[in-house]
């Protein structure tokens, strides 16, 4: 057989509770339909399906202090960091098939209690147009997937940080932002006053997606764990329609493909997120078909002639 080794665990979390838009939480079953399981199993990977989570219903009531659904957040993250939880502790690779981005707070929480536990260095790329760093304080939404990572460093609401067994999963410079188009006036001055790493669209035009991919990985060594967190309104909506909440301007397919495979040129990837594909509002399911196509690289799969 083609076996390489590394075993893969499938983890659906099917839901919008974090989103501005209703749809996402039929992300899971959109990446089944087009191939995930199969593309990964054919790249000679172990591919366990854990099928969808459960959690609460969405019910769309209106922001309490700030924060939309926390409660239902909190279940629906519980749920993510378990199921992540248990595949690292098997030794597999969890992706963690969202759902909307506020999903990362249980996943790259228990992603970073797994690699302080194994003495690795964590770093996160964090795939979006977005930079999701408001707090209750700033956001202009109350939509969770706003915040995600000011939740993993530390500063979101009480009750969703922590969760890696210290106040912050991650340290400001663990992460590194790619294809950031869309960024709220307080979120600015948090990205400053934490001095976080952002790539935004203007980087990428100036320099490239190689220099900036080289940029990103700096210091990632055979030591270090690499999650990655691929919001698919990263890509351009001309490519990635099936998002809730698109942004002209975004990297075109060539470029997010060599992204993805500079990522996997590390051999470090351990983890991944895949999130806010919207499935209602994408044509022919083709965003799950690129993002199907591009998770393929991120695994590996070269498109090298020689
Ligand atoms: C805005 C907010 C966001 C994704 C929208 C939007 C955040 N900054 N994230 N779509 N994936 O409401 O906080
Ligand atoms: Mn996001
Ligand atoms: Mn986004
Ligand atoms: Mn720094």
């Amino acid at each position: 057989s083609n076996d390489n080794g590394t075993t893969l665990e499938l983890i659906g979390a099917p839901t919008d509770i974090g989103a501005s838009v209703r749809g996402a939480g039929m992300g899971p079953d959109a990446l089944r339909v087009a191939g995930l399981p199969e593309a990964l199993a054919r790249q000679g990977f172990t591919v366990i399906d854990r099928g969808n989570l459960a959690g609460p219903a969405t019910p769309w009531t209106a922001p309490a202090n700030g924060l939309r659904h926390l409660d239902e957040v909190i279940a629906w993250n519980r749920s993510v960091y378990a199921a992540v939880d248990t595949a690292l502790g098997t030794g597999h690779v969890p992706l963690m098939m969202g759902g909307d981005h506020c999903l990362a707070i249980g996943s790259i929480s228990a992603v970073a209690w797994h690699a302080r536990k194994r003495g690795k260095k964590l770093r996160v790329l964090w795939l979006d147009a977005h930079s999701d760093v408001n707090t209750e304080t700033t956001s202009p939404s109350g939509n969770l997937h706003g915040m995600p990572v000011s939740c993993l460093l530390g500063h979101g609401p009480a009750a969703l940080t922590g969760w890696s067994g210290e106040r912050a999963a991650l340290e400001h410079d663990a992460i590194r932002f790619i294809g950031i188009r869309s960024v709220d006036t307080d979120e600015k001055d948090a990205i400053r006053t934490l001095g976080l790493h952002v790539f935004d669209m203007r980087h990428i035009d100036e320099h490239g997606m190689r220099t900036t991919m080289t940029e990103a990985l700096q210091d990632v060594d055979e030591d270090t764990h690499l999650h990655v967190s691929f919001d698919l309104d990263c890509l351009d909506p001309n490519i990635a329609p099936g998002v809730g909440t698109g942004v002209r301007g975004g990297p075109t397919y060539r470029e997010m493909q060599l992204c993805m495979e500079m990522v996997a040129d590390t051999r470090r990837l351990g983890s991944v997120d895949v999130v806010e594909l919207n499935p209602a509002l994408d044509v022919r399911n083709q965003t799950a078909e690129v993002a199907v196509e591009l998770i393929e690289s991120l695994f590996g799969k070269s498109t090298l002639v020689r």
